[in-house]
């Protein structure tokens, strides 16, 4: 390994540099580039009508949930909230959404993610709130259980990529694990950091050049907008380790990387944080991220979406569908 020079991330080959280049390949990035119809073109998915969901046998374990059976019970008990629906969109298919996942700590190939990740013990586990807050705490499983009645929210969820799915997501509003740790008004940008353990996380380990532990970052209005949800959960049990677990974020307004993975800590700051893909790629989109038509990625357009249950192509909503709740956060603002 000795021998081996570190190359800086604006010398990453681009085949590593982004997780968008691992959905297209050069020929579609290069074509996405281009204009017209070769613009618009999406890449087709794993099969035609979307993502390929493992069955029987081949979908040992795809759904266990990564605490075991602690507190199943609260899980079950999280109700519908009915404030939030997808419109005419139908549900993700469980066994779909957990089985093409984004989850760089355990390797880039999408189908792959939930079989590296099954095993991977999210009990116990600590979760640090610091930096400017009044009473900075590291909560147990139990304690990030327990910060707030669980509920269930149906959400959409977009990914830079293009990808996008409506999922079912058990948890509570971020602002309540804020509040927890009282706040200071000096804070105006809340941290986030997944976790680091390279020796277990072959993605890491492999690709460790990147800036390993991943972290994100969202704004302080925006974190405590209801909309932002500390996720626990999905599809009425524990989240299973690909999707996060034991605790990641659902900013579904968003794209996708700003929707961190088993956070390990989280700060509250008074300058704006710098973001892993932020730092990979300085010349994608900045701290905001906000799914928009409109705001093409220097390699592709925005305007449409493949849904990866139905495959389905579709236009892609300003915020995600989410105006209603988040447009107000940006008045006068670039989305
Ligand atoms: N720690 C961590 N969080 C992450 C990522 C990651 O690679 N590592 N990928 C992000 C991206 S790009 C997306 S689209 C979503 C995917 O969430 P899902 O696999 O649960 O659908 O997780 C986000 N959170
Ligand atoms: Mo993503």
């Amino acid at each position: 390994m000795a021998h081996l020079r570190i190359p800086r991330p604006w010398e990453l080959p681009e085949r590593l540099a982004t997780p968008e280049s691992v959905f297209l390949d050069r020929r579609q990035a290069l074509a996405a580039l281009g204009l017209g119809a070769a613009a618009l073109a999406l890449p087709q998915l794993a099969c035609s009508g979307g993502a390929k969901a493992p069955t029987g046998a081949d979908a040992k374990g795809l759904l266990d949930p990564a605490i075991g059976s602690f507190d199943a019970g609260l899980f079950r008990a999280a109700r519908r909230n009915p404030a939030y629906g997808v419109g005419d969109r139908p549900l993700t298919p469980e066994n779909v959404a957990a089985a093409y996942n984004n989850f760089y700590e355990w390797t880039t190939d999408k189908p792959e993610v939930w079989r590296l990740a099954h095993g991977y013990p999210a009990a116990p586990w600590k979760l640090e709130i610091a930096g400017l807050v009044e009473k900075p705490a590291t909560l147990d499983l139990d304690q990030i259980l327990k910060v707030a009645p669980l509920e269930e929210r149906l959400y959409r969820h977009r990914c830079v990529e293009r990808w996008a799915m409506q999922v079912l997501w058990v948890g509570y509003p971020l602002r309540r694990l804020i509040e927890r740790a009282r706040p200071l008004s000096s804070a105006r940008f809340v941290r986030f950091v997944s976790i680091d353990d390279p020796a277990r996380m072959p993605g890491q380990k492999e690709s460790s050049w990147l800036s390993w532990p991943y972290y994100e970052a969202l704004r302080m209005d925006e974190a405590m907008n209801d909309l932002a949800f500390a996720v626990v959960g999905s599809y009425g049990h524990a989240l299973p380790m690909q999707h996060g677990a034991p605790l990641r974020i659902a900013a579904p307004w968003k794209y996708g990387y700003k929707s961190p993975k088993s956070i390990v800590r989280i700060e509250l700051v008074a300058e704006q944080p710098g973001t892993f893909w932020n730092y990979t790629q300085p010349n994608e989109y900045g701290l905001v991220s906000n799914v928009n038509p409109d705001k093409p990625h220097p390699r592709w357009s925005q305007a449409y979406e493949q849904d990866i249950g139905t495959g389905e192509r579709r236009r892609t909503l300003l915020y995600n569908g989410y105006a209603a709740q988040v447009a107000g956060m940006y008045d006068g603002q670039e989305v």
